[in-house]
């Protein structure tokens, strides 16, 4: 026990050396001055009472996280799993067909979406029993639980893949979302000259014996904002195809997992 506090303090006393060297280079290298410095402690002072920090850090670092742990590794790249996660989803039941059908309030709007998918081990074995948890916004472009009065868990929930690794949701096509621009987040991109949108996109998050937890996104072909989304977070093979159906829409990508 002693050994291991040791350990971990060794890390954070490591982190937070290199944060402060480097924090220090950059204010030389700006060369800011006191008034900017004055400034810039109100806005992070506005950041953290706005509670938009974990948005912050979320939208402009978690993807460089992730690119440098995972860019060059085998299996599906994971994406941003966002400050819009919640703990403690419901199951989701089958409809007739098969599909678990997302939680949603009787008049839930928007346009009606198949997601099928597939999740293997990177040894190419179909991963049955493989717990996904989901999560998107709505047809106002809100989350449940933060921006949206929906119930808490509307449009959220969890199942389980089929002895082959397969799954089919019934859900909704999701819909580009601005992330909000009147906080101090907003202050910053207008500074950054960025635009707030993040493509449509739906979250998901594997947990599957032996194997690493998958936190990842599902983006779609032709979506306005893929190349300049403000998170960064699209991977070219987390790109799938809208497909239509009439009454429906249908889309499909197969899950890779690492190994432990
Ligand atoms: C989102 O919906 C999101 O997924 C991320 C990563 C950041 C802000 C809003
Ligand atoms: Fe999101």
């Amino acid at each position: 026990m002693q050994k291991q506090a040791a350990k971990k303090n060794e890390r954070v006393e490591e982190v937070f050396h290199l944060f402060v060297k480097h924090m220090q280079a950059f204010l030389k290298e700006a060369k800011i001055n006191h008034e900017e410095y004055t400034n810039f402690v109100n806005w992070a002072d506005r950041l953290g009472r706005s509670g938009e920090l974990p948005l912050f850090a979320d939208v402009f670092l978690e993807t460089h996280v992730l690119n440098a742990m995972y860019k060059d590794l085998p299996g599906t790249q994971p994406s941003l799993l966002g400050p819009y996660f919640l703990e403690g989803s419901p199951e989701l039941e089958k409809e007739p067909g098969g599909a678990y059908v997302l939680t949603q309030r009787p008049d839930e709007q928007g346009e009606v979406l198949y997601f099928k998918g597939n999740v293997s081990s990177v040894d190419g074995k179909p991963l049955g029993n493989t717990r996904v948890e989901f999560w998107e916004n709505d047809a106002t472009a809100k989350y449940s639980g933060f921006d949206s009065d929906a119930p808490r868990f509307n449009l959220r929930g969890h199942f389980y893949t089929d002895e082959n690794g397969d799954f089919v949701v019934k859900c909704f096509v999701p819909l580009p979302y601005s992330i909000p621009d009147q906080g101090p987040t907003g202050e910053f991109l207008e500074y950054m000259d960025q635009h707030p949108m993040r493509p449509a996109h739906l979250h998901l998050m594997f947990e599957a014996e032996g194997h690493e937890t998958l936190i990842t996104q599902v983006f779609f072909e032709g979506d306005e904002w893929l190349e300049s989304d403000v998170a960064q977070g699209v991977r070219k093979q987390l790109i799938t195809k809208l497909v239509d159906k009439g009454d429906h829409k249908e889309a499909s990508l197969n899950f890779v997992m690492r190994k432990k």
